[in-house]
């Protein structure tokens, strides 16, 4: 049976996962909307990715006896400036989410669940990953600024990473 402040901390990073998944499919459609179907596809990928990440939450903490709950999530920004805009916001939640994945993984400590602790090492890394992808991103976005030409071509490379995204990740 799983811990249940455990559980109470899991269900509310499902929450955050949920969110993560609405957050990326609104700017999934921004970026369809407003001429970026490169950055529309990778996020629309980016935003499964989320859901995934929400289900092994989900799936862990009732395969361990427990009871997973969803709660209210909320409606995220639909409006964004530029991609540069997008991407930015992106790489601040990404780090607000890896706060969230520390801040879980005290709690398991806390509570001595360590079969949780060492589940949510997948999380760590994962974060590491998203961490670096986006900056890289936002990296290539800085280097060509607003140059129409420019933001052709990173839409094109999103469009790419997309398409080479195995779809067991996505
Ligand atoms: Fe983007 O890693 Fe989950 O939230």
């Amino acid at each position: 049976m799983i811990n249940p402040t455990v559980q109470t901390a899991i269900n509310e990073q499902i929450r955050k996962e949920e969110y993560s998944s609405r957050l990326y499919l609104a700017m999934a459609i921004w970026s369809e909307v407003n001429g970026f179907p490169g950055a529309a596809a990778f996020l629309y990928e980016h935003a499964d990715e989320e859901r995934m990440h929400m289900l092994k939450l989900v799936h862990y903490v009732n395969d361990r006896g427990g009871n997973a709950s969803l709660l209210e999530v909320d409606v995220p920004p639909m409006q964004f400036e530029s991609l540069m805009e997008v991407f930015t916001e992106i790489k601040n939640h990404e780090e607000y989410i890896t706060q969230s994945i520390n801040e879980l993984y005290e709690v398991s400590m806390n509570e001595k669940d360590y079969l949780t602790a060492n589940f949510l090492q997948w999380y760590i890394n994962e974060q590491v990953e998203e961490e670096s992808l986006f900056n890289t991103i936002l990296d290539k976005i800085k280097l060509v600024g607003m140059d129409k030409a420019g933001m052709f071509h990173i839409d094109k490379e999103l469009e790419a990473m997309a398409a080479a995204t195995p779809a067991s990740e996505a």
